[in-house]
């Protein structure tokens, strides 16, 4: 039986990682770490343990691996795109720093350790469409020198020292629980939100810019299939690229309006979001993931946008 410890579970992909991991291996196997600002609330915290676990104290890490016998730590720490372009430092210290502590501690404690990485991880001189798994890797944000420092780091530790890291790269996530907050990518999820609460939404990026994107469900089933994967069968490790869906804003917009005709859009474009997705790829090639450990998602940009608009429109009240 796995025992697993979340480092970030209160943020966008933790909160729903830790429910779907306590529902697959059990509430008392899986620990929610986090930091004092961001305690857990509700379901996550009344349903199995929680522990503060901060990324940049590895004592902390470790005297939580031990207490709890770990054997696998989700390390999902990190500062989105946007947020860490104004606080480079801190991005650093939490995405290689911690990163560090979390391998060095898995290093010593034998745990296997999932880091995910991000269509970030790519710049302006990758190949745009279909980016391949291989490729070249020179971002220019500092989001994106973490991913890449973070996936060679990851490689270095599995090959070096045996230890057990699988990454995947993620694209933009949109889901309808937590909120992912300093994102270039989070228009896709506030589009939902503006639909259904204000019947308006203004788009931060320029119409015809493309990104990947992905429903957090396929998303949640990455992390898990991957770390349950045939190591046998992995050619790659650090990281796979994964993809489901790629559009522009105005492709979103028409989903969305395919359901709220009445949905009115504007453009105010933020220069800071909009250099880094021009920097990102338009869409990944993510056959080695299918290859190696059978990845296909299951939600496209309109079964997504159906259920994005039922669910918030059930709850709030519209
Ligand atoms: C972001 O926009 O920063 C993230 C990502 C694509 O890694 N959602």
């Amino acid at each position: 039986m796995k025992n697993i410890l979340i480092i970030g579970s209160t943020g966008q992909i933790g909160t729903e990682l830790a429910m779907a991991l306590r529902k697959r291996y059990g509430n008392d196997h899986v620990v929610a770490g986090y930091i004092p600002s961001m305690p857990p609330k509700g379901e996550l915290l009344e349903s199995g343990p929680a522990e503060i676990v901060d990324i940049t104290n590895a004592q902390q890490i470790a005297d939580v691996v031990k207490k709890y016998q770990v054997d696998t730590i989700y390390n999902l720490a990190a500062l989105l795109s946007a947020v860490a372009e104004q606080k480079p430092q801190l991005a650093w210290q939490i995405g290689l720093g911690g990163l560090f502590n979390t391998l060095e501690v898995a290093r010593e404690l034998g745990c296997a350790v999932f880091t995910p990485s991000s269509i970030g991880a790519f710049g302006p001189e990758t190949p745009k469409d279909k980016t391949p798994q291989d490729t070249i890797q020179r971002p220019k944000t500092m989001y994106g020198v973490t991913k890449v420092s973070g996936e060679l780091l990851s490689d270095y530790y599995f090959k070096r020292f045996g230890v057990d890291t699988r990454s995947v790269r993620f694209p933009g996530l949109i889901s309808n629980v937590a909120p992912p907050g300093g994102g270039t990518t989070d228009y896709a999820v506030d589009i939902y939100y503006a639909a259904v609460k204000e019947g308006k939404f203004t788009c931060p990026i320029k119409p015809g810019t493309y990104m990947d994107m992905m429903y957090m469900p396929d998303a949640l089933r990455a992390c898990m299939d991957l770390m349950e994967a045939d190591p046998s069968r992995l050619v790659h490790r650090n990281s796979f690229n994964i993809a489901a869906m790629s559009f522009a804003p105005e492709e979103i917009a028409a989903a969305v309006k395919k359901l709220m005709p009445e949905l009115e859009v504007t453009y105010e474009v933020d220069p800071l979001r909009q250099g880094i997705a021009e920097s990102w790829p338009n869409s990944l090639d993510d056959s080695c993931a299918r290859a190696e450990w059978d990845w296909k998602p299951e939600y496209d940009l309109d079964s997504m946008s159906l259920d994005m608009i039922q669910t918030l429109k059930a709850r709030f009240g519209k």
